[in-house]
C-alpha cells in the first residue's frame, strides 16, 4: 500500500555544506536532484503529505544537501533534497561549492538509492540537464518530468524522446507529475517503493 508507507513521520536529520557531513548508514536512500526550481522540495513535500522541506519561488533556495529519515516501521529510509543546480541566484564561488558538493555526494558508494533527476518539460532540456543525463548514464535512475499541469503531451513527449536520443538504452522510468495531481504522486509513489523494496 503506497500510502502508509509516505504516511509516517519524517525528521530533518542535517544540512550538509560539506562531504565530511554526510549521512552514513545502511538505510536505502530516496534522492531527488534536478535543476534549481524544477519542484524538488515541493515533490518530497507531495510524497510524504507534510511540509517536510522547503520549497520556494525564488531559484537556488535548497544550498546545501538536506538528509531526511522517513520513518518507516519496517524500512526506514533516507530522504535527500539535493541544491538544484544551474541559474542559482548565489554567487559564482557559491555556485561552484553547490556543484562539487553534489558531484561528492553522487560519486559515493551506494547500490541502494533511488536517484531521481527532476526536469521541468516546459523549459526542454538545459545544458546543465544535458549535463546531468550525461553524468548520470551510466547509473540506474528514473526521470521525473515536473510541473505536469502546465505542459501538455507534446513538450512531455518531446523531452522524453531527447532523452532517450542521449541514453538510447536507459531503461529507468520517465514518469509525469504535478503536486496537483495526486494520482501522478501515487504513480510516484509506487515507483520509490519498489526500486528501494519497501515493505
Ligand atoms: N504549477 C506547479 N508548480 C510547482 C509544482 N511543483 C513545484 N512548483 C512550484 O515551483 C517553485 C519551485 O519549487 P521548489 O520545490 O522550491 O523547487 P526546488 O527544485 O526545490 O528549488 P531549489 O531548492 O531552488 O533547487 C515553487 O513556486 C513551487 O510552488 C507543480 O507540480 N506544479
Ligand atoms: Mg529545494
Amino acid at each position: 500500500m503506497a500510502n502508509k508507507i509516505f504516511a509516517n513521520e519524517v525528521v530533518f536529520l542535517l544540512g550538509a555544506a560539506q562531504k565530511s557531513q554526510f549521512v552514513h548508514n545502511k538505510l536505502p536512500q530516496l534522492v531527488l536532484m534536478g535543476a534549481s526550481n524544477v519542484g524538488k522540495s515541493s515533490l518530497i513535500n507531495a510524497i510524504f503529505h507534510q511540509k517536510i522541506a522547503i520549497s520556494s519561488k525564488t531559484a537556488g533556495r535548497t544550498q546545501q544537501i538536506n538528509f531526511f529519515l522517513a520513518k518507516n516501521p519496517k524500512q526506514p529510509f533516507i530522504v535527500v533534497d539535493m541544491p538544484g543546480y544551474g541559474f542559482a541566484n548565489v554567487s559564482k564561488q557559491k555556485f561552484t561549492d553547490i556543484s562539487q558538493i553534489c558531484l561528492d555526494f553522487l560519486t559515493i558508494d551506494n547500490d541502494q538509492q533511488c536517484l531521481l533527476l527532476l526536469i521541468d518539460p516546459i523549459k526542454q532540456l538545459k545544458q546543465s540537464d544535458l549535463d546531468a543525463l550525461h553524468f548520470l548514464k551510466q547509473r540506474k535512475f528514473h526521470v521525473v518530468l515536473t510541473k505536469s499541469d502546465k505542459t501538455n503531451n507534446t513538450i512531455r513527449d518531446a523531452v522524453a524522446c531527447n532523452i532517450k536520443q542521449i541514453i538510447p538504452d536507459f531503461n529507468g522510468k520517465i514518469i509525469n507529475t504535478s503536486i496537483n495531481n495526486s494520482s501522478s504522486i501515487i504513480d510516484l509513489q509506487k515507483i520509490i517503493i519498489s526500486s528501494l523494496y519497501l515493505k
